[in-house]
Protein backbone atom coordinates (compact mmCIF):
# COMPACT_ATOMS: atom_id res chain seq x y z
CA UNK A 1 0.00 0.00 0.00
CA UNK A 2 2.36 2.21 -1.09
CA UNK A 3 1.00 6.31 -0.75
CA UNK A 4 1.92 8.09 -4.29
CA UNK A 5 4.62 11.00 -2.68
CA UNK A 6 4.46 13.85 -5.22
CA UNK A 7 7.18 14.48 -7.11
CA UNK A 8 7.94 18.19 -6.14
CA UNK A 9 10.65 18.67 -8.94
CA UNK A 10 7.53 17.83 -11.91
CA UNK A 11 6.79 20.48 -14.44
CA UNK A 12 3.34 21.47 -13.98
CA UNK A 13 3.31 20.98 -10.18
CA UNK A 14 6.25 23.37 -9.77
CA UNK A 15 4.76 26.05 -11.72
CA UNK A 16 1.41 25.63 -10.24
CA UNK A 17 2.65 26.19 -6.92
CA UNK A 18 4.94 28.80 -7.89
CA UNK A 19 1.89 30.88 -9.55
CA UNK A 20 -0.36 30.48 -6.24
CA UNK A 21 2.91 31.31 -3.88
CA UNK A 22 3.19 34.28 -6.32
CA UNK A 23 -0.76 35.18 -5.44
CA UNK A 24 0.08 35.01 -1.95
CA UNK A 25 3.03 37.53 -2.01
CA UNK A 26 0.89 40.11 -3.55
CA UNK A 27 -2.42 39.62 -1.82
CA UNK A 28 -4.13 39.09 -4.69
CA UNK A 29 -8.28 39.36 -4.73
CA UNK A 30 -7.88 40.81 -1.49
CA UNK A 31 -10.87 43.19 -0.90
CA UNK A 32 -10.19 44.21 2.84
CA UNK A 33 -13.92 43.48 3.48
CA UNK A 34 -15.99 41.40 5.20
CA UNK A 35 -19.19 39.47 5.29
CA UNK A 36 -21.63 38.06 7.78
CA UNK A 37 -23.00 34.24 7.21
CA UNK A 38 -25.40 34.69 8.89
CA UNK A 39 -26.88 37.75 6.03
CA UNK A 40 -25.00 37.28 3.33
CA UNK A 41 -24.35 34.14 0.89
CA UNK A 42 -21.18 35.00 -0.50
CA UNK A 43 -17.97 35.83 1.27
CA UNK A 44 -15.77 38.89 0.01
CA UNK A 45 -13.84 38.78 -3.01
CA UNK A 46 -15.90 35.63 -4.60
CA UNK A 47 -18.39 35.20 -7.07
CA UNK A 48 -21.01 32.25 -7.59
CA UNK A 49 -20.14 29.77 -10.33
CA UNK A 50 -22.47 26.96 -12.17
CA UNK A 51 -19.84 24.51 -12.88
CA UNK A 52 -17.44 22.45 -10.10
CA UNK A 53 -13.54 23.55 -10.89
CA UNK A 54 -11.21 20.78 -10.61
CA UNK A 55 -7.95 22.13 -8.25
CA UNK A 56 -5.00 20.32 -6.92
CA UNK A 57 -1.66 19.40 -7.35
CA UNK A 58 -1.33 18.11 -10.81
CA UNK A 59 -1.66 14.35 -9.37
CA UNK A 60 -4.64 12.65 -9.07
CA UNK A 61 -3.81 9.50 -7.26
CA UNK A 62 -6.17 6.22 -8.00
CA UNK A 63 -7.24 5.01 -5.43
CA UNK A 64 -9.65 2.25 -6.21
CA UNK A 65 -12.10 1.84 -3.23
CA UNK A 66 -10.95 -1.48 -2.57
CA UNK A 67 -7.56 -0.07 -2.08
CA UNK A 68 -8.46 2.91 0.09
CA UNK A 69 -7.67 3.42 3.64
CA UNK A 70 -7.83 5.47 6.65
CA UNK A 71 -6.04 5.70 9.22
CA UNK A 72 -6.86 8.18 12.50
CA UNK A 73 -3.73 8.69 14.89
CA UNK A 74 -1.85 11.10 17.14
CA UNK A 75 -3.33 12.21 19.95
CA UNK A 76 -6.84 9.74 20.50
CA UNK A 77 -7.94 7.84 22.74
CA UNK A 78 -8.61 4.52 20.34
CA UNK A 79 -6.79 5.17 17.12
CA UNK A 80 -8.00 3.58 13.99
CA UNK A 81 -7.57 2.17 10.76
CA UNK A 82 -10.19 1.32 8.29
CA UNK A 83 -11.03 -0.13 4.94
CA UNK A 84 -13.81 1.11 2.80
CA UNK A 85 -16.40 -1.42 4.33
CA UNK A 86 -15.75 -0.46 7.82
CA UNK A 87 -16.14 2.82 6.85
CA UNK A 88 -19.28 2.50 4.82
CA UNK A 89 -20.62 0.47 7.97
CA UNK A 90 -20.92 3.24 10.14
CA UNK A 91 -23.72 5.89 10.13
CA UNK A 92 -24.27 7.84 7.12
CA UNK A 93 -25.03 11.71 7.21
CA UNK A 94 -26.26 13.62 3.95
CA UNK A 95 -25.96 17.29 4.03
CA UNK A 96 -25.71 20.81 1.62
CA UNK A 97 -23.09 23.15 1.90
CA UNK A 98 -21.53 25.73 -0.38
CA UNK A 99 -17.82 25.68 -1.07
CA UNK A 100 -15.78 28.58 -1.18
CA UNK A 101 -12.16 28.08 -2.74
CA UNK A 102 -9.66 30.91 -2.40
CA UNK A 103 -9.16 31.47 -5.70
CA UNK A 104 -12.57 33.32 -6.37
CA UNK A 105 -15.27 31.25 -6.89
CA UNK A 106 -17.89 29.68 -4.66
CA UNK A 107 -20.66 27.07 -6.00
CA UNK A 108 -23.77 26.98 -3.67
CA UNK A 109 -25.73 24.22 -2.63
CA UNK A 110 -23.67 20.74 -2.91
CA UNK A 111 -24.68 17.68 -1.28
CA UNK A 112 -22.71 15.25 0.02
CA UNK A 113 -22.95 11.93 2.01
CA UNK A 114 -20.34 10.04 4.03
CA UNK A 115 -19.34 9.78 7.73
CA UNK A 116 -19.79 12.75 10.14
CA UNK A 117 -16.59 14.35 11.68
CA UNK A 118 -18.78 14.19 15.03
CA UNK A 119 -19.05 10.53 14.34
CA UNK A 120 -15.50 9.71 13.56
CA UNK A 121 -14.72 12.33 17.16
CA UNK A 122 -16.80 9.03 19.45
CA UNK A 123 -14.87 6.64 18.07
CA UNK A 124 -11.34 7.90 17.87
CA UNK A 125 -11.71 10.30 21.25
CA UNK A 126 -9.38 13.13 21.34
CA UNK A 127 -7.19 13.08 24.32
CA UNK A 128 -7.38 16.31 26.04
CA UNK A 129 -3.93 18.01 25.18
CA UNK A 130 -5.27 17.41 21.61
CA UNK A 131 -5.59 20.66 19.93
CA UNK A 132 -4.99 20.46 16.06
CA UNK A 133 -5.73 17.98 13.02
CA UNK A 134 -3.50 17.49 10.22
CA UNK A 135 -4.89 15.60 6.90
CA UNK A 136 -2.87 13.79 5.03
CA UNK A 137 -3.74 12.55 1.29
CA UNK A 138 -2.51 10.15 -0.69
CA UNK A 139 -1.05 12.45 -2.97
CA UNK A 140 1.84 13.62 -0.39
CA UNK A 141 -0.38 17.23 0.24
CA UNK A 142 -1.52 17.81 4.19
CA UNK A 143 -3.69 20.56 5.52
CA UNK A 144 -4.15 21.60 8.68
CA UNK A 145 -6.93 22.77 11.12
CA UNK A 146 -7.98 23.63 14.63
CA UNK A 147 -9.91 20.55 16.60
CA UNK A 148 -12.85 23.16 16.93
CA UNK A 149 -12.95 23.75 13.48
CA UNK A 150 -13.21 20.06 12.74
CA UNK A 151 -15.46 19.61 15.30
CA UNK A 152 -18.44 21.19 13.53
CA UNK A 153 -22.06 19.16 12.42
CA UNK A 154 -21.29 19.96 8.89
CA UNK A 155 -18.18 18.81 8.84
CA UNK A 156 -17.87 15.33 7.15
CA UNK A 157 -16.06 12.71 5.46
CA UNK A 158 -17.53 12.50 1.98
CA UNK A 159 -17.83 9.66 -0.89
CA UNK A 160 -20.62 10.64 -2.58
CA UNK A 161 -21.85 14.14 -4.12
CA UNK A 162 -25.04 14.81 -5.61
CA UNK A 163 -26.05 11.00 -5.01
CA UNK A 164 -22.97 9.71 -6.92
CA UNK A 165 -19.98 8.02 -5.71
CA UNK A 166 -17.47 10.94 -5.72
CA UNK A 167 -15.31 11.52 -8.90
CA UNK A 168 -11.60 10.73 -9.06
CA UNK A 169 -10.66 14.37 -9.91
CA UNK A 170 -12.96 16.03 -6.86
CA UNK A 171 -11.27 13.55 -4.53
CA UNK A 172 -12.66 9.89 -4.37
CA UNK A 173 -13.02 7.73 -3.06
CA UNK A 174 -13.11 9.57 0.47
CA UNK A 175 -12.43 13.93 0.83
CA UNK A 176 -13.01 16.02 3.57
CA UNK A 177 -15.49 18.76 3.25
CA UNK A 178 -15.14 21.47 5.90
CA UNK A 179 -17.48 24.18 4.54
CA UNK A 180 -16.48 26.98 6.86
CA UNK A 181 -12.94 26.79 5.73
CA UNK A 182 -11.96 27.93 2.40
CA UNK A 183 -11.83 24.92 0.19
CA UNK A 184 -8.26 24.27 0.07
CA UNK A 185 -8.60 22.76 3.57
CA UNK A 186 -10.68 20.30 2.70
CA UNK A 187 -8.68 17.66 1.52
CA UNK A 188 -9.08 15.55 -0.94
CA UNK A 189 -7.79 11.74 -1.26
CA UNK A 190 -7.31 11.74 2.89
CA UNK A 191 -5.77 8.64 3.88
CA UNK A 192 -4.94 10.01 7.47
CA UNK A 193 -6.26 12.22 10.32
CA UNK A 194 -3.54 12.82 12.52
CA UNK A 195 -4.70 14.69 16.01
CA UNK A 196 -2.10 16.89 17.44
CA UNK A 197 -0.95 19.15 20.36
CA UNK A 198 1.00 21.78 19.01
CA UNK A 199 -0.19 22.83 15.26
CA UNK A 200 1.55 22.02 12.25
CA UNK A 201 1.07 23.87 9.06
CA UNK A 202 0.17 22.03 5.90
CA UNK A 203 1.49 22.32 2.13
CA UNK A 204 -0.57 25.87 1.04
CA UNK A 205 -0.04 26.94 4.78
CA UNK A 206 3.60 26.62 4.37
CA UNK A 207 3.33 28.71 1.42
CA UNK A 208 1.98 31.67 2.39
CA UNK A 209 -1.49 30.87 2.97
CA UNK A 210 -3.61 31.29 6.14
CA UNK A 211 -3.77 29.21 9.25
CA UNK A 212 -7.41 29.69 9.50
CA UNK A 213 -8.77 30.22 5.84
CA UNK A 214 -12.23 31.82 7.39
CA UNK A 215 -13.68 33.23 3.74
CA UNK A 216 -16.18 35.37 5.68
CA UNK A 217 -13.16 37.15 7.31
CA UNK A 218 -11.05 37.00 4.07
CA UNK A 219 -8.40 35.08 5.63
CA UNK A 220 -7.00 34.25 2.57
CA UNK A 221 -3.11 34.83 3.61
CA UNK A 222 -1.38 34.53 6.37
N1 LIG B 1 -5.16 15.89 -1.60
C1 LIG B 1 -5.38 17.13 -2.04
N2 LIG B 1 -6.43 17.79 -1.57
C2 LIG B 1 -6.69 19.03 -1.99
C3 LIG B 1 -5.85 19.68 -2.92
C4 LIG B 1 -4.73 18.95 -3.40
O1 LIG B 1 -3.90 19.43 -4.21
N3 LIG B 1 -4.53 17.68 -2.94
N4 LIG B 1 -6.16 20.95 -3.34
C5 LIG B 1 -6.99 21.76 -2.45
C6 LIG B 1 -7.47 22.97 -3.08
S1 LIG B 1 -6.34 24.24 -3.25
C7 LIG B 1 -8.79 23.14 -3.42
S2 LIG B 1 -9.38 24.62 -3.93
C8 LIG B 1 -9.73 22.00 -3.39
C9 LIG B 1 -10.31 21.78 -4.76
O2 LIG B 1 -11.23 20.72 -4.77
P1 LIG B 1 -11.92 20.37 -6.15
O3 LIG B 1 -10.83 20.04 -7.14
O4 LIG B 1 -12.82 19.21 -5.87
O5 LIG B 1 -12.68 21.59 -6.57
O6 LIG B 1 -9.12 20.79 -2.96
C10 LIG B 1 -8.18 20.96 -1.92
N5 LIG B 1 -7.79 19.66 -1.49
MO1 LIG C 1 -7.62 26.13 -3.81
Amino acid sequence: MSEKKPNLLGGLREKLVRRKEAWAKEGRLLTGERADPARDRLPPGQREVSNWPVLDLGVQPSVAPEKWHLRIDGQVAEPLAWDMDAFLAQPQVESVSDIHCVTSWSRYDNSWKGVSARHLLSVVRPLPQARFVLFHSFDGYTTNVSLADFDDDDVLLAHSWEGKPLAREHGGPVRVVLPKRYFWKSAKWVCRIEFLAEDRPGFWEERGYHNEGDPWEEERYG
